[in-house]
């Protein structure tokens, strides 16, 4: 048996920002060696359509629901069967399974294996349902099939899934609720020492979850001599030790979500506990005395927010010297808290915006209180452009202890400055999955 693994793109541009999709490397971990594996990354490549195989498995996130969806339908055209899974299935897996034969809600490990048995006698079923949140222990990741392709030289490894905290706009406390899973630390470094690789990128959504392990894991990975970057939340900063031995296990960066500037609207999104500690000058402050780069992301949008808001935010992260930073325009996705009350106070522009032809990347989904729908397109595109001058990149490259603390550190910054900078300008605008008409195939059931 033959199965396609297929990571859709965005759009119909290619991508320079691609990283290695991990859960195939965890899918191709789980399934039985007598099965042919073979992957498609649309970000890297185009898809054809009649490569030969007799199951596709489709990982679908809200932003590439449509183009997974234009896939699905010509791969089954051609007789051959589909199966979706990831955050945007597992939130509405009716509208998935209007395209798909199958979908998995929820975690992979212990439903896939399901799946391949049952699309092996014929017999897939509509809905696979994780019952229980996994335990992460014995993973055994299958990094095989990224063999000869392009992707960036910084390595996805995991530690653990969930985050303690429940913003209103976040998917992860909507997929995962309230649930931490941590993976045995030594499986972890084993795997990070088995990569060979000098850059990891850490993707659990907050690795500052348990301090106990976090310590134990960066502790461990001293020895190994990476380069490792993260997402944590704030509140890290003021755990002076912790802070220590991230910077001495290599952590070259930290992404960090700031949000907003304005407490009322942390407030509202329940995330004033971002300045529960003191102000983000004290925290940056911190992280940046330790020699940790920034990866600032904003969101604009929240109620309190005016059309001053666009430059009062970039200015702010311009002279905090970000290495990088993003400014999102606040975006409701299915089975977060927000989706429900901009639905409930009749605030959505569209019925279902990642799927309506009308809907281009980097515009607001949403009727916002400060200002228009178009102004907070506007303002956001233009933050991101201002941050991203080269003026810009000159000004942020100046500090001494992070950006420019040497010339490994300057490449670094240089290289995510260059990168970043085009794909913001050649994202933003972009239709969906491209020009291709979508068209329900099945009623779902
Ligand atoms: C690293 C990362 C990135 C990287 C890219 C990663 C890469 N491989 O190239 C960068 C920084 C570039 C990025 C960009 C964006 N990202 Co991102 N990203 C992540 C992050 C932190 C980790 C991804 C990962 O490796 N996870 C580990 C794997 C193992 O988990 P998983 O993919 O969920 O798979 C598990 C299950 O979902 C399931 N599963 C998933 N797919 C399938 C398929 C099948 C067939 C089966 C059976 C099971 C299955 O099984 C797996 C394990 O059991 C996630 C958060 C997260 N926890 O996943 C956000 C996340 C996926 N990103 C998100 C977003 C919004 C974006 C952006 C759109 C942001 C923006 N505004 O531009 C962009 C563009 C993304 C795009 N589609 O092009 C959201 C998606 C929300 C949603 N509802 O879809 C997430 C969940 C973050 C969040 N806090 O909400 N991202
Ligand atoms: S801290 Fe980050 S990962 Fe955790 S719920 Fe908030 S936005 Fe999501």
């Amino acid at each position: 048996m033959k199965i396609t693994f297929i990571r859709p793109n965005l759009s119909n541009k290619r991508s320079a920002d691609a990283m290695e999709p991990l859960v195939f490397a965890i899918l191709a971990g789980l399934t039985p060696p007598d099965v042919e594996l073979s992957l498609l990354d649309e970000r890297l490549e185009p898809v054809p359509y009649d490569h030969p195989t007799d199951l596709v498995a489709l990982t679908v996130e809200t932003y590439t629901a449509r183009r997974a969806y234009q896939i699905a339908t010509q791969f089954r055209r051609r007789g051959v069967p589909v199966v979706m899974g990831g955050y945007h299935p597992t939130f509405l897996p009716r509208e998935a399974l209007q395209y798909a034969d199958a979908v998995v809600i929820g975690d992979a490990e212990g439903v896939w294996e399901q799946v391949v048995r049952d699309a092996q006698a014929g017999k897939l079923q509509r809905i696979y349902r994780q019952q229980k949140l996994p335990a992460l222990e014995g993973l055994r990741l299958d990094r095989s099939i990224f063999q000869g392709k392009r992707y960036l030289p910084l390595v996805p490894v995991q530690y653990g899934r969930g985050c303690r905290y429940a913003c209103d706009f976040c998917s992860i406390h909507a997929f995962y609720g309230s649930n931490l899973r941590q993976r045995p630390m030594a499986e972890v470094v084993a795997e990070i020492e088995a990569l060979n690789q000098k850059y990891i990128f850490l993707v659990d959504d907050n690795i500052f979850v348990d301090i106990p392990k976090a310590e134990a894991l960066f502790r461990a990975l001293i020895p190994l001599k990476i380069h490792w970057v993260c997402q944590v939340s704030i509140d890290m900063a003021h755990n002076a030790s912790l802070l220590g031995l991230m910077a001495k296990s290599g952590c070259l960066a930290a992404v960090i979500g700031f949000e907003s500037l304005n407490e009322d609207n942390l407030r509202q999104m329940k995330k004033k506990w971002n300045l529960r500690h003191g102000d983000y000058a004290t925290a940056i402050q911190k992280l940046q005395d330790h020699g940790i780069m920034i990866y600032g992301t904003f969101v604009l949008g929240y109620d309190h927010d005016t059309v001053d808001s666009f430059a009062v935010t970039v200015e702010f992260a311009i002279r905090a010297k970000f290495c990088l930073a993003n400014f999102n325009p606040l975006t409701p996705t299915p089975g977060a808290r927000l989706y429900d009350r901009l639905q409930t106070e009749g605030r959505l522009i569209y019925d279902r915006w990642w799927l309506d032809p009308r809907y281009r990347y980097g515009q607001a989904t949403f009727h916002p209180r400060g200002m228009t729908a178009d102004e907070l397109t506007t303002g956001c595109f233009q933050a991101r452009r201002q941050f991203n001058t080269y003026a810009s990149i000159f000004k942020r490259a100046l500090a001494p202890i992070t950006n420019c603390h040497s010339v490994h550190h300057l490449g670094i910054f240089l290289a995510a400055n260059l990168i970043s900078r085009k794909e913001i300008l050649s994202k933003q605008g972009l239709l969906l999955g491209g020009d291709v008409p979508l068209q329900p195939l099945l009623e779902a059931t």
